[in-house]
């Protein structure tokens, strides 16, 4: 029977290296660092993301179910804060189900005139395509409205247990923070924060730590309307602030050309990289977000550091630039270590090519 011994072995060989390689990523895993403390429970994260706009925040939330799935941390939602293209909470419930969590509390935002306007991963088509990908909502509107979504997470939680995460646009956050109490709540969006929220760590001010002291604006913080939200938060949000400069020479993509068909991670990243660049996965492309969920989760880990300490100084016209010096210790700004970009991305290429359960 020389087919099943071959078909055997090759099953047997398969198991044997996805052993190999989630125990080699168990052991890279260092744990802890700057945003974490050695002892302290693994991070409840609500990731706030404009997919659609780009790929990354695809990665970004297949590395977080990695973490999630080697218990790492605690996915308790996700929300899509844009509205002007609908569909990115579709795909976010289609990679839910990709990973065998459908439950995964999912929000949107209803303001369907902000973000941005450009659907760059045919995100409409993926959403529309409930029979490739198993999920069952198309359009932002039959999606939890976003902040109706966030004031229950948060209530639902222990106090000071919970890192957000924004890998896209600082409206969500701001409409959070400026909430008004509810049937979820009796405190304000501020008081619920203060209450509930551990941490920000927000994929933003990108470069801000230039060595020429610029004002520099990036997508996150200004484009699509976001300066004066962003402006608000940087001013006001009531816990410490993890501002991350990551992941632009951090190449990902490579690590789903072997994955299923049906990944939904895959395609997406593939749509991305033709209709922008006209490139493919092979090619890969640069992982902010990835490097934001990496730090969530991780803190400094093998491949970042931290800012001398200082502030965000934040002009919503002029840019953003971090200021060293002072006593304050509510600001932290993240960026890579020197040389370590292919590093950092062999190890991520290497979490979302995992399979998903
Ligand atoms: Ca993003």
């Amino acid at each position: 029977m020389p087919f099943k011994k071959s078909f055997f072995c090759e099953q047997l060989s398969r198991l044997a290296s996805r052993f190999c390689l989630m125990f080699a990523i168990s052991c890279l895993i260092p744990g802890i660092g700057l945003g974490q403390s050695s002892g302290e429970e693994k991070p409840k994260i609500i990731l706030d993301t404009d997919m659609g706009s780009d790929c990354d925040d695809v990665g970004a939330l297949a590395l977080l179910h990695q973490y999630a799935r080697m218990e790492k941390a605690d996915i308790l939602g996700v929300v899509y804060s844009s509205g002007k293209v609908p569909y990115g909470a579709a795909i976010v419930e289609a990679i839910n189900v990709y990973y065998g969590k459908p439950d995964i509390p999912v929000g949107a935002s209803h303001d369907f005139e902000f973000g941005d306007p450009v659907d760059k991963m045919l995100a409409e088509k993926l959403a529309r395509d409930t029979a490739a990908f198993g999920h069952t909502r198309i359009h932002n509107r039959e999606f939890t409205e976003q902040t109706d979504l966030n004031r229950r997470l948060l209530a639902e939680q222990e106090d000071n247990s919970i890192t957000y995460v924004t890998i896209g646009h600082t409206q969500g956050l701001y409409d959070l923070l400026i909430s008004e109490p509810d049937a979820y709540s009796a405190l304000t969006g501020r008081e619920l924060v203060q209450k509930k929220v551990k941490r920000w760590v927000a994929l933003g001010a990108l470069n801000a730590a230039n060595e020429e002291g610029h004002l520099v604006r990036d997508w996150n913080f200004f484009f699509n309307g976001t300066s004066s939200y962003t402006a608000y938060l940087i001013q006001h949000f009531p816990k410490e602030i993890y501002l991350v400069d990551a992941g632009s020479k951090v190449l990902t993509g490579k690590g789903l050309q072997n994955t299923p068909a049906g990944n939904i991670v895959r395609t997406a990243y593939r749509d991305w990289l033709w209709n922008v660049e006209k490139k493919t996965l092979q090619d890969q492309r640069p992982s902010w977000d990835l490097a934001a969920v990496y730090f969530a989760v991780e803190g400094l880990g093998e491949f970042l550091k931290a800012a001398p300490q200082g502030n965000l100084e934040f002009d919503p016209e002029k840019g953003c630039r971090w200021v060293t010096g002072g006593n304050a210790k509510s600001q932290f700004f993240i960026s890579e270590k020197a040389d370590i970009s292919q590093s950092f991305s062999e190890y991520l290429n290497a979490l979302i090519a995992l399979p998903p359960q």
